[in-house]
């Protein structure tokens, strides 16, 4: 066997399809975690993490911000894409350069080579925080895929299909794990256990998820 065929055996193993669509990229984003984190720092300076309203009344228990030419926001109007930070009135900080290239990377790997997201909606997670079984179809499109980045604690994170009455099933994403979620697996409902606690050597007590779409 040769060594390229071996090189691509590998690459395989580490890239697992877990749902037709969905491609768990294990571990892609530890390699650059700090420079990745210290953006994190930068972009809620400018735009800081806030607890949302739902349509519906309820607090969110997972604390949110945004970067890129739109973000997502949610209050008693609805959920919506807006090019401004409704906290400032001001435009949302812009995306970082190392997170564009590893969502763009990402995306290359699992298929998708043209992907250009236009929003990242930063996701903290304190011990306890969950998100409830949603689907994500506030998007204008949804040909291009989603990519989420986890870093910090593990989570369970549970994704079913387009059918909210079908059973989820429950994946582990840890630390630099990225996942591709496109095609059939683009308008599946999903969610997130409540995050139990722990302590991880980088983020201390905390989880955050980057999701980087094509939106407008
Ligand atoms: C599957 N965030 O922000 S990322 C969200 O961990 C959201 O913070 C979760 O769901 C988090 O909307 C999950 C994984 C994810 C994101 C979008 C998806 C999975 C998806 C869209 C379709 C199917
Ligand atoms: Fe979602």
């Amino acid at each position: 066997m040769t060594a390229d065929l071996f090189d691509d055996q590998l690459i395989e193993a580490a890239q697992l399809a877990i749902s037709p669509g969905a491609v768990l990229l294990r571990g892609f984003a530890r390699e650059g975690d700090a420079a990745l984190l210290h953006a994190f720092d930068d972009v809620t300076a400018q735009a800081p993490l806030r607890h949302l309203v739902t349509p519906g009344g309820y607090t969110m228990s997972v604390a949110m911000s945004n970067c890129g030419p739109l973000g997502w926001v949610s209050d008693r109007r609805g959920y919506r894409y807006a090019p401004q930070d409704p906290l400032s009135c001001h435009p949302w900080p812009a995306m970082p350069a190392c997170w564009l290239d590893l969502a763009t990377r990402a995306a290359a790997q699992a298929g998708f080579a043209d992907f250009r997201p236009d929003a990242c909606l930063v996701n903290l997670y304190a011990p306890g925080s969950k998100l409830s079984l949603h689907q994500d179809k506030d998007e204008a499109g949804f040909a291009a895929p989603i990519v989420s980045v986890s870093l910090g604690l593990p989570a369970v994170f549970l994704f079913g299909t387009p059918r909210r009455s079908d059973r989820p099933q429950r994946l582990r994403l840890s630390h630099g794990d990225v996942v591709v979620w496109g095609g059939p697996a683009r308008l599946a409902y999903h969610g997130v256990a409540p995050l139990a606690d722990g302590e991880h050597a980088l983020l201390g007590r905390r989880r955050i998820n980057l999701t980087f779409r094509q939106a407008g």
